[in-house]
């Protein structure tokens, strides 16, 4: 049907899992607006409920799947999720200021608070913190000497020049590939998949999400090994090894749908790695896999200066991480660091945990709560539990946990909400 009624097309969906929410939108600058007051509602949220972050979310998630251009904001006339206020918003900025956001935006705080959480493990009570210390720059806590005891906030700040660069798609495919290739040699049969924003096509990211499973359930052991034989290849900085703490009450126990609350139960290494420049800078096509391998033994053979620091190195990745972390300057390395995360789930739960780890993380947060509020059924990372028959559904497929959901697939590229 052909006109400007969008907004009263019946198929508009409250649900955003029922949208397709594609990368590229009609609404970019709303969305974009919006999702500044939905991080600043974030940032000033003292007793974590989320719940004015989430409204303003919420109603950027509906004009990126807006069909048409907003226009004039009484297109969003009877729009779930578009409130009073976030309408308001949306009307001035279409006007062509909004007071509110351009406050925002000016204020040094909400600086302030963008670059320090912008530092890996740092999160916005630590960020607090820092700026009442007076600190005003990355390099101020580069250089205090009473900083924090978390590895992943010393690690952070020791390389945050490269971790503040995005990942590209192409290292990440690249690095996947290099994956792939370790992994199969240490278990045959080992499936590897690149998730995350990479999953969903976006073209940058801040890390690089790889999930794992075994069709044989023979994944027990299979991390450590990984990471062995990746610090052989001199390929690992700092991480910090988990075991799964699945249980089957995890399934069923009563659960909180907060704005943070995605955390998961299964295995997994969170950390950074050491990526080579050429892998990262050259040109994906004309470099074949073997020569990126050979490339990061070629490292480890040249850089004497880094082994060091290996043994500092590997400790912090079993993660009793007191000693400090090093730092060398990028002209002095064939390499550069970035933010790696490993998940391991077992087979039976791989179809729940790949839409888990594909997001986006709002994504998941709009399917779970359908799940709860229409289905009366938990979904997580790990499974679909009945309320009422108290059963567990499987699924063979990321289409069967669709399916199960009553829901139309929906393609990782239009799940970017
Ligand atoms: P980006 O890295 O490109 O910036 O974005 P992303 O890839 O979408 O975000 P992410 O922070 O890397 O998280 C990827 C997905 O993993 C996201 O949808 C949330 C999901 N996720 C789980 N469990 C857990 C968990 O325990 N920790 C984290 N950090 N993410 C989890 O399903
Ligand atoms: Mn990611
Ligand atoms: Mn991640």
């Amino acid at each position: 049907v052909e006109g400007n009624e969008g907004a009263s097309e019946p198929r508009f969906s409250e649900w955003a899992c029922q949208r397709s929410t594609p990368l590229k939108h009609q609404n970019d600058f709303l969305a974009t607006q919006l999702e500044i007051l939905q991080k600043y509602a974030e940032m000033k949220d003292e007793n974590h409920d989320y719940s004015r972050a989430l409204a303003f979310r919420r109603a950027s998630c509906v004009v990126k799947s807006f069909p048409i251009t907003v226009t004039n904001v009484n297109q969003l006339n009877g729009i779930n999720h578009v409130g009073p206020h976030s309408k308001r918003v949306i009307g001035e900025l279409l006007d062509g200021y909004c007071d509110e956001i351009n406050r925002i935006v000016n204020e040094e705080w909400f600086e302030k608070m963008k670059m320090f959480t912008g530092v890996f493990g740092v999160g916005p009570s630590t960020a607090k913190k820092w700026i009442e210390r007076g600190w005003t720059s990355i390099k101020d806590a580069q250089e205090s000497t009473d900083i924090s005891k978390d590895w992943r906030v010393q690690w952070g700040l020791a390389f945050h020049d490269d971790l503040m660069n995005p990942v590209k798609s192409n290292e990440a495919y690249r690095f996947t590939e290099i994956i792939q290739t370790e992994a199969e040699k240490i278990l045959p049969g080992i499936v590897v998949q690149l998730t995350g924003g990479f999953r969903r096509g976006k073209h940058q990211g801040h890390d690089i999400d790889i999930l794992f499973t075994h069709p044989n359930g023979e994944e027990t052991g299979f991390l450590p090994k990984l990471l062995t034989r990746l610090e052989k290849l001199n390929m690992v900085l700092c991480g910090s090894h988990e075991s799964s703490s699945f249980h089957e009450k995890v399934l069923s126990e009563d659960f909180k749908l907060t704005a943070r609350g995605q955390l998961d139960h299964f295995e997994k290494w969170l950390g950074i790695c050491k990526l080579p420049k050429d892998l990262v800078s050259g040109d994906d096509a004309q470099i074949p896999l073997s020569n990126g391998l050979e490339k990061c033994t070629e490292i480890k053979e040249n850089v004497d200066s880094l082994d060091d620091y290996e043994p500092k190195a590997k400790k912090q990745r079993k993660c009793h991480g007191d000693n400090s972390p090093f730092t060398i300057a990028t002209s002095e390395r064939d390499w550069i660091a970035r933010r790696v995360d490993f998940i391991m789930s077992p087979y039976s739960q791989y179809y729940y945990a790949l839409v888990g780890w594909t997001g986006s993380k709002q994504f998941n947060r709009d399917l779970r709560l359908y799940s709860q509020k229409v289905l009366n059924r938990k979904l997580t990372s790990h499974g679909f539990y009945d309320f009422t028959t108290g059963k567990t559904l499987p699924a063979n497929s990321e289409t069967e946990v669709f399916e199960n959901l009553n829901l139309q697939y929906q393609h990782p590229k239009n799940r970017n909400c």
